[in-house]
């Protein structure tokens, strides 16, 4: 049986991913799939909630601590992943290291310091980056409440994905509507899968970040 595939949607706020990611899972689960969602930051862990209390404003931290925690709260999901990407589950994944690496840096974090907590980390084998402009994004009912949500930082956040889109990157146009993103993202997870029954050599890949820091 082959492992399951990493799926992983990127892109800055308002860009759709938290729906985008919904109809694959869906998408994928109604095509016989086994499929699950997970999501970072995962706010339910210890780790989680300090991570939510920090994003909502209730407390401070340093960058460098922030950032370590964010990478903590991936740490803590990595052994259950891999257990079901072995198990032959798909994970659709909404953000992961490239959306700590990014926000962090825009802060003005050194790129090579954010990438080293996170080295190692499981691969994704796709990673679908829903590009939208920051302008249309704040046209989009507004940025809220939390604490990066601020149209200055967002620009810079998405000059940094930019600059570490990686070779299994597919740059999705997030202007599109939802149903024309959906299908673009559905037939391109599709293809991935197919892909995956067909290889021959089929390791995970527990090698993020290790082959630019
Ligand atoms: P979300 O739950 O997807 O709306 O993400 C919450 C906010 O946290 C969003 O502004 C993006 C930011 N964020 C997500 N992951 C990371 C990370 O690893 N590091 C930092 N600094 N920010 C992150």
């Amino acid at each position: 049986m082959a492992r399951g595939r990493f799926i992983l949607l990127e892109g800055c706020d308002r860009a759709g991913k938290s729906t985008q990611c919904a109809m694959l899972v869906k998408a994928l689960q109604e095509r016989g799939h086994s499929v699950e969602l997970c999501k970072f930051p995962e706010r339910t862990t210890t780790i989680g909630q300090m991570i939510h209390a920090y994003l909502t404003n209730s407390k401070e931290l340093d960058d460098k601590a922030i950032h370590l925690l964010f990478s903590a709260n991936r740490w803590e999901a990595m052994q259950a992943m891999k257990r079901k990407l072995e198990q032959g589950t798909h994970l659709v994944v909404d953000r992961y290291a490239y959306s700590g690496v990014a926000f962090s840096t825009a802060k003005g974090l050194d790129l090579k310091w954010c990438m080293n907590p996170d080295k190692g980390l499981v691969r994704p084998d796709l990673t679908l980056f829903l590009d939208l402009p920051t302008a249309e994004a704040e046209r989009r009912g507004g940025f809220g409440e939390e604490r990066y949500e601020k149209r200055e930082l967002q620009e810079k956040v998405r000059e940094v994905f930019l600059r570490l889109k990686a070779k299994e990157w597919v740059v999705v146009d997030a202007r599109k509507s939802i149903e024309a993103m959906h299908q673009e993202i559905l037939n391109e997870a599709e293809q991935k899968i197919r892909e995956g029954e067909q290889a021959k050599e089929d390791a995970l890949l527990e090698d993020m970040f290790e082959d630019i820091c």
